[in-house]
């Protein structure tokens, strides 16, 4: 149950601090996700009712996915390089950052940093160390948007559910849940989501465009990729791999990575689904799905200190050619499986 009366203290201290405010940063890890772009331009709509006279900028790393720019307020969503040659002021009053630690912004954190109050809203248990003047993490919540709402609904801000809001926060529910499947489907996120349902938003469109939508090219690619999969222990293991070059033949942004071992995990029999890609030139990132009971966080976290993720989808990077990376990872996950 997300009870927001928890964050009593630190609500309190962070509404002193928007009152006080008039030039507020947002901003999330790296390239917009469903979950953090949903809880970003949620989070503006709700600072903008309730406290009008303040100036609101979004600012990510890198810039917003084609599949995201429908939302409502996506058009305010900017880069370092768009928003420096705006010529705006780079000193905000207070910086928020949702969805995932500071130590993933990239650029931003230089505008971060500078600002007088810094708050971080998340639904991950992380411990990082940035020393956040305000925190309000519940591991509990779904999804930051679902925690986004629960905030919304406190007595500073009241926020109006319109159907702009309610798509914003419906599409953190549905990304983080992948469509209410995960094991982070609540009692409590249906009925939120029933809620927002009443709105009248189109939730077709929303779950289409900003979920399973992608680019011809990267259906090739997509399609490249499961051709080339294999199967190892027996039908237990499918993998596949993403050179750099396959990248460029498809002109792909990092965002046509998006649900390829999706379709990888649910072959009949699997357990274990891993992609691998080449970040660049030694460096590789591998992607785990797991249907068993195979705790693949866990798994991860034995390959390198930079693996971790959920029980049932985790990842690791590993500074490591591609070519090298794969026959020892994939024996390494043989032997934990109890298969050699
Ligand atoms: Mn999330």
């Amino acid at each position: 149950m997300i009870n927001s009366t928890k964050f009593k203290v630190e609500i309190q201290q962070w509404i002193e601090a928007l009152q006080a405010a008039t030039r507020v940063l947002l901003t999330s890890p790296g390239a917009a996700d469903g979950d953090s772009i949903g809880a970003q331009l949620a989070l503006r709509q709700m600072i903008l009712q309730s406290f009008p006279k303040i100036s609101v900028l979004i600012i990510n790393d890198e810039p917003l996915p084609l599949r995201y720019q429908f939302l409502p307020g996506a058009q305010f969503v900017h880069t370092p390089e768009s928003f420096l040659s705006a010529k705006e002021s780079s000193v905000f009053d207070v910086a928020i950052i949702v969805d995932g630690g500071i130590d993933r912004a990239g650029r931003v954190r230089y505008f971060f940093e500078k600002a007088k109050t810094t708050v971080f809203i998340d639904h991950h248990a992380v411990s990082v160390e940035f020393p956040y003047t305000i925190r309000i993490v519940e591991p509990m919540a779904s999804s930051t948007t679902e925690l986004m709402y629960h905030l919304s609904q406190t007595e500073s801000f009241k926020t109006k559910v319109d159907s702009e809001f309610a798509q914003l926060i419906y599409l953190g529910l549905v990304f983080d849940t992948g469509f209410f499947r995960h094991s982070n489907t609540t009692p409590e996120v249906m009925e939120l989501s029933a809620i927002l349902l009443r709105t009248g938003f189109d939730f077709t469109r929303v779950g289409e465009r900003g979920m399973l939508e992608r680019s011809f090219s990267s259906l090739k690619m997509m399609s490249e990729i499961l051709n080339h999969s294999e199967l190892n222990a027996n039908g237990k293991i499918i993998w596949s791999s993403l050179s750099q070059k396959t990248l460029q033949k498809y002109k792909a942004v990092d965002d046509d990575r998006e649900g390829i071992i999706d379709h990888m995990f649910l072959i009949h029999g699997i357990e274990v689904a891993v992609l691998f890609f080449e970040l660049v030139s030694g460096k590789t990132k591998v992607s785990f799905r797991s249907r068993g009971s195979i705790d693949v966080a866990n798994f991860a976290r034995t390959l390198t200190e930079h693996g971790g993720g959920h029980k049932k989808a985790a990842g690791a990077l590993l500074d490591k050619e591609i070519t090298e990376v794969a026959p020892w990872v994939l024996s390494q996950l043989e032997k934990t499986m109890g298969i050699k």
